[in-house]
């Protein structure tokens, strides 16, 4: 397995930077845009292993797509254009992709294979399936679709009334996709708000979908139009620069264009308990809201992060449980359970490997207990193959005193790839 020598011991972090496009906004840009008739044209798309993966798959659906670097062209083909794939369709790590691919699939009269790698062969998957079928999809796989290789037969499809059993963007997004191929309404329940880029992207598209409250409806039968999409800055991807520059010395960061949702936000408001030193410039946006987010060192202390914040924050987690390694006093995370059914179980992985680095830190059903400040040693870390726990030690080891090697850093790929090109560039 390759491994990396991470830099350690820094003096302090300085620069403007302007973080990768947004990876969930890139998967829908293109699915919407496949879905449309006419020609999508994509700026800023993220070009990390995930939205390939997205990419790959509708070549397959017959979707004729251009992409070079971060500029991609779609000429969609309607919902009633795409064709049955004639090979497994490979979600790779994606599980954005997986999920969401299946409530476009459920719409289509063919059937299709999606399996990906490892890691999405452990995820769950009947919390998507469950619902399709109860649309008509025809979904088939290992422990009753509950795991990959999933097959799926689409058709005519009801629209229903779904109560979500757990917070997820992924899920609500599925189900919207195949609400919007079936006769009559469909009606989503979520028991918290999750992130809508869905909904904005909908909109965005010239299409139709109303939100109150936590519950949103979505009609069949509707027409997408071509549009342009301009992707905003992955607050997933700024939060590793935002942690970096609150926890090192004599440092200040700037990040340019970053994706500023009210449903992604929720890291601002922790760093602020916290007592970050942080500020927020918001732009006008298109869709999507954007600004700088400016970070310095900072003088830290413990706080709960709990309830409707986690869908907020979810990704952030390992990242904030680093941050609060350097904060005076407890905090503690809880309410996130979800975390075991990411890339990796997210709880033991965040707990093993800060630990290592000698980090006061206890994993429970639900969350982490994390006592600061702690300093923290050199070690041997892995990313356990999750683009964010490697990111989140490679920025633990800029504080720490002896030398810190990374194994399968190429895990980080999937959402940043210029992420050591930028903390280089950042430590001076
Ligand atoms: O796509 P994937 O692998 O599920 O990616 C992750 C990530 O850390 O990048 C989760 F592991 O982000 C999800 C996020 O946790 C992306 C996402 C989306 O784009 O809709 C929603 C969240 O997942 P969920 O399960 O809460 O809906």
């Amino acid at each position: 397995m390759k491994t990396k020598r991470l830099p350690t011991n820094i003096q302090s972090l300085r620069g403007t930077i302007a973080v990768p496009g947004d990876k969930s906004i890139s998967h829908r840009s293109i699915m919407f845009g496949a879905l449309a008739e006419g020609v999508t044209e994509v700026t800023n798309f993220l070009p990390g292993a995930d939205c390939l993966s997205t990419i790959s798959c509708f070549k397959q659906l017959g979707v004729s797509i251009e992409q070079e670097g971060q500029l991609v062209r779609i000429e969609g083909k309607g919902f009633n254009g795409l064709t049955e794939p004639r090979e497994v369709l490979d979600v790779g790590n994606s599980g954005t992709t997986i999920r969401l691919m299946l409530g476009i699939l459920a719409g289509q009269v063919f059937s299709a294979v999606l399996a990906g790698d490892s890691s999405i062969a452990k995820r769950p998957m009947t919390r998507v399936v469950n619902p399709l079928r109860e649309m008509g999809a025809l979904i088939d796989g290992r422990k009753d679709g509950e795991y990959t290789p999933l097959s799926i037969r689409g058709g005519q499809l009801q629209g229903v009334r779904y109560q979500l059993p757990v917070a997820s963007a992924q899920v609500k997004s599925a189900i919207i996709l195949a609400g919007l191929q079936a006769e009559g309404e469909t009606i989503i329940v979520e028991p918290e708000a999750t992130r809508d880029h869905t909904e904005r992207m909908i909109q965005q598209f010239g299409g139709k979908i109303e939100k109150d409250g936590q519950t949103i409806k979505v009609s069949g039968n509707q027409l997408f139009k071509g549009t342009t999409i301009h992707v905003p800055g992955d607050i997933s991807s700024a939060a590793f620069f935002m942690v970096a520059a609150a926890i090192t010395k004599n440092s200040e960061v700037v990040l340019k264009n970053v994706g500023l949702n009210p449903t992604r936000t929720g890291i601002i408001e922790v760093m602020k308990a916290m007592g970050a030193d942080i500020t927020v410039d918001l732009h006008s946006g298109e869709g999507e809201p954007a600004g700088d987010v400016t970070v310095r060192s900072s003088q830290l202390k413990g706080t709960t992060i709990s309830g409707d914040l986690i869908p907020r924050l979810i990704d952030e987690i390992p990242v904030i449980a680093l941050l609060a390694t350097q904060a005076e006093g407890i905090t503690t995370i809880k309410d996130a359970s979800e975390l075991k059914v990411k890339e990796t179980n997210r709880i033991d992985t965040v707990a093993n490997e800060l630990k290592i680095l000698g980090a006061d830190i206890t994993p429970t059903a639900d969350g982490l207990i994390i006592s600061g400040r702690k300093s923290l040693q050199g070690g041997t870390v892995t990313s356990h193959g999750d683009h964010r726990i490697g990111m989140m030690l490679a920025i633990a080891a800029l504080i720490t005193n002896g030398d810190v090697q990374l194994e399968d850093p190429g895990a980080i790929d999937v959402s940043y790839p210029e992420f050591f090109d930028h903390l280089t560039y950042l430590i001076k």
